[in-house]
């Protein structure tokens, strides 16, 4: 608790600032629900790179009392106790009630006090359950490869936010602070949350909800959302540490082709590197990468390599000498080139804190993408050291002390060091932005922080082949999402150890709904394609990843809401029902999208599952069968099969399968699964490919249903039409099987029965 009181306050429009003896508090409105505060004695306020939000005018509204000052923003309520400088958050005409939170004296950290009935969610990556109540995080990104498991506290991604939710409504709580930080959520002290940091302002917003989805919309207001996705980005890739030689490569991919499994992208991982020098190709395993790119192109696959940060110490070597003599290397602080061990020995790391090192960097990748490289995969980017000639060897990151110059001021790695990969793929979106100019970039990052869906999609590191980690990734990507970062996946049968047959099908089938959907292997594990263990294995996989492309549109027009609204694509239960107690903790389903439920097996030797159906009624994706939500059932998953059910009244934009995207143009149909009484669908197309969706290059449908009795009636309009390349016409079908008597669509009556049989018709774009 703090001693100090306010002792006076003054108010500048959309801020409010209350002035100490100790420290001052500045309130600050961006909106009438997001709201800064920042505590300091007396330092100018500024943002960390991951806050893009722009303040819209809203004006507080301050009422003093004897006690208390009352400050609003029309929806939020702030009541300050002038005494000791506690806050009550509330918000009304909605129900959050009674938060409370305290300023501590150090002014380094911050508590609430945590409802009864509260639950927490977000903080990006963290392994463990969905729930995060009762757990102490820190954010410094780290190199998590050996402690990998329930209890791992560091991990190579930091979102310093976390969203509350409670029956009385939710709200969210980002902490800019780019310094090691943490969030005690109830650990050390049950009904407290606390968070703070050594160092660094404390500087935070509250974004009051009141649901889930309204305080992930206001987080990412504040923090920014991802761009659309090339299409293909979508597809099913593979990779392994490493294809090599470029024979390998081919080979991989003429197996996709020959066993009709589809496949978009194919990884190059380190061996494809000389020496692991950065932007260099190995002579010997890879001596025409061009060839090999053209030849890839025609069977329709695309080429992503990984590049790391740690830049080879070595004389003659380009990026080197050029690194150096510009001065673009990170120094200690007496301006010496600071170096450290990773893959190549001796590396040098580029200060991604600079424009004109982010510019360097772009330009280094000129002859990469001029060859065809299609994406750029950033790893090892925590910034992670590790001497590999050493046994078993330590895995560390750069010393705090060292020196970013920084464009605006120079900070020390402490400061810099969670935004490192951030900034590196500001700089690869650069390269990519400047070598296709004509392409949406695509990048996917290892580490990152609040903020990174701005430029790029992550996966998980490197988990196991462990059921365990099957199971771990659910949680782990739902919360990912509910931080803002919807372009998100862990590696489809498990990174290090050897994979099983039985694991792979598993881990395929919940793979297929990642939103980011890549099989991947560490060096000297068993073969891990979808082929690697036969013919049942590889049947089960080719359904499951066609089943996929299938769902490509419905997939994309997540991504499209993404890019909306930063609504995740693979979300928790609790994200749609979260008045629903049942489902605050399920961590073994999920939902992709809104009409798509699964609960995947992830225990070997599981022929059945229980499943938690949420209120409403659902369809089984297999049978067709109906059932009642609200209730549990006993699921049947054979190996074959992983429960997938569809919400009723729900509308799924599907296409036919195909080798990869962009094979054949798409033929959207959309099926329509009767049920419930109403449903609504917005759908959304553009080229899949180009920038130009952001110029208004683009269509949006809209699409209801409604149901009474026996009668359906279904719409079907245009509300934008931009892109004239779209699809002409579509086929709509009628999922029969519920009985429906009377189908009519835009008001004329298209069939009377629709009774277990499907029924299609045709509409014009
Ligand atoms: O551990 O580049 O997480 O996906 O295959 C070594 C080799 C460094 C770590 C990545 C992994 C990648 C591997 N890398």
């Amino acid at each position: 608790m703090t001693a100090t009181g306010v002792n006076s306050w003054e108010k500048d429009g959309s801020r409010v600032i209350l002035a100490g003896e100790n420290f001052n508090v500045e309130i600050e409105a961006f909106s009438d629900k997001i709201i800064n505060i920042y505590a300091s004695r007396g330092e100018e306020k500024s943002f960390s790179q991951a806050v893009v939000i722009k303040p819209k005018p809203v004006s507080l509204k301050v009422k003093e009392g004897e006690e208390c000052l009352s400050v609003t923003t029309g929806t939020v309520k702030l009541k300050v106790n002038k005494e000791n400088f506690s806050f009550t958050l509330s918000a009304e005409p909605f129900l959050l009630e009674g938060k409370e939170l305290v300023v501590e004296e150090n002014i380094k950290s911050c508590s609430l006090r945590i409802r009864e009935d509260e639950h927490f969610y977000g903080l990006g990556e963290r392994t463990g359950f969905l729930d995060k109540r009762g757990k102490r995080y820190t954010m410094w990104n780290a190199d998590c490869y050996r402690s990998y498991v329930e209890g791992a506290d560091l991990m190579y991604q930091s979102y310093p936010f976390y969203i509350g939710v409670s029956p009385t409504g939710s709200y969210g709580l980002y902490f800019d602070n780019t310094f090691k930080s943490f969030f005690d959520l109830g650990k050390t002290h049950p009904d407290m949350v606390t968070f703070g940091a050594e160092k660094g302002p404390l500087n935070f917003f509250l974004i009051y909800g009141p649901t889930i989805k309204e305080v992930v919309e206001g987080y990412t207001e504040i923090t920014g959302r991802m761009e659309l996705p090339p299409l293909w980005a979508l597809g099913y890739q593979q990779s392994r540490y490493s294809y090599y030689p470029q024979e390998r490569v081919l080979e991989v991919a003429r197996e996709f082709r020959k066993r009709d499994i589809p496949c978009d992208v194919i990884y190059l991982d380190i061996h494809y590197m000389d020496s692991f020098k950065v932007f260099t190709f190995d002579q010997e395993r890879f001596p025409d990468p061009k060839g090999m790119i053209k030849e890839l192109k025609e069977m329709g696959f695309k080429v992503v390599t990984i590049v790391d940060p740690g830049v080879k110490v070595e004389g003659d070597y380009w990026v080197f000498k050029e690194g150096l003599a510009k001065n673009y290397f990170v120094t200690d602080e007496d301006g010496l080139v600071f170096t450290g061990k990773v893959w190549p020995g001796r590396t040098a790391f580029p200060d991604f804190s600079r424009e004109e090192v982010r510019a360097w960097w772009a330009e280094l990748h000129r002859e990469f993408l001029e060859i065809g490289i299609a994406g750029i995969w950033n790893d090892m980017n925590e910034p992670t050291l590790v001497d590999t000639s050493l046994p078993e060897p330590p895995i560390s990151t750069l010393p705090p002390n060292l020196v970013h110059k920084g464009d605006s001021r120079p900070m020390r790695h402490e400061e810099f060091h969670n935004l490192y990969a951030l900034n590196m793929a500001l700089a690869t979106r650069k390269a990519l932005l400047k070598f296709k100019p004509q392409e949406r970039p695509f990048i996917l990052t290892r580490s990152g922080f609040s903020g990174i869906q701005r430029y790029a999609a992550i996966w998980t590191g490197d988990n196991r082949s462990y059921w365990e980690h099957l199971k771990m990734s659910i949680p782990m990507l739902c919360n990912i999402g509910l931080s803002g970062e919807p372009f998100c996946g862990a590696d489809i049968g498990g990174f290090a150890e050897d994979t099983t047959e039985e694991l792979l099908i598993r881990w395929t089938q919940v793979g297929v709904f990642y939103p980011f959907c890549r099989n991947h292997t560490n060096l000297d594990t068993i073969d891990q394609e979808p082929w690697a263990f036969g013919k049942k294995a590889e049947d089960i996989c080719r359904e499951f990843i066609k089943l996929r492309y299938t769902l490509l549109p419905y997939i994309y027009n997540l991504f499209y809401r993404a890019w909306q609204k930063g609504t995740p694509v693979f979300r928790p239960l609790v994200f749609e029902y979260e008045k629903d107690e049942n489902c605050h903790n399920i961590s073994d389903e999920f939902l992709l999208g809104d009409s798509l439920l699964v609960a995947p097996v992830c225990e070997p030797g599981q022929a059945k599952r229980m499943v938690y159906l949420p209120v409403g009624e659902w369809i089984d994706w297999w049978s067709g069968e109906l059932f009642k939500g609200g209730k549990y059932y006993v699921a049947d998953a054979p190996l074959e099969r992983i429960p997938l059910y569809v919400k009723a009244g729900a509308i799924l934009p599907l296409t036919e399968p195909q080798n990869y995207v962009g094979e054949k143009p798409w033929e959207v149909k959309f099926l329509l699964f009767p049920g419930g009484v109403r449903g609504e669908y917005v759908y959304y197309e553009d080229d899949g490919a180009s920038l130009d969706y952001q110029k208004g290059i683009y269509n949006l449908y809209r699409l209801t249903y409604e149901r009474s009795g026996a009668m359906i009636k279904f719409t079907w309009a245009p509300i934008y039409k931009g892109f004239a390349g779209g699809q002409k016409v579509f086929k709509l079908v009628f999922k029969g099987g519920q009985g429906s008597e009377k189908v009519w669509v835009n008001g004329q009556e298209v069939e009377v029965s629709l009774a277990g049989k499907d029924r299609e018709i045709f509409l014009k774009a």
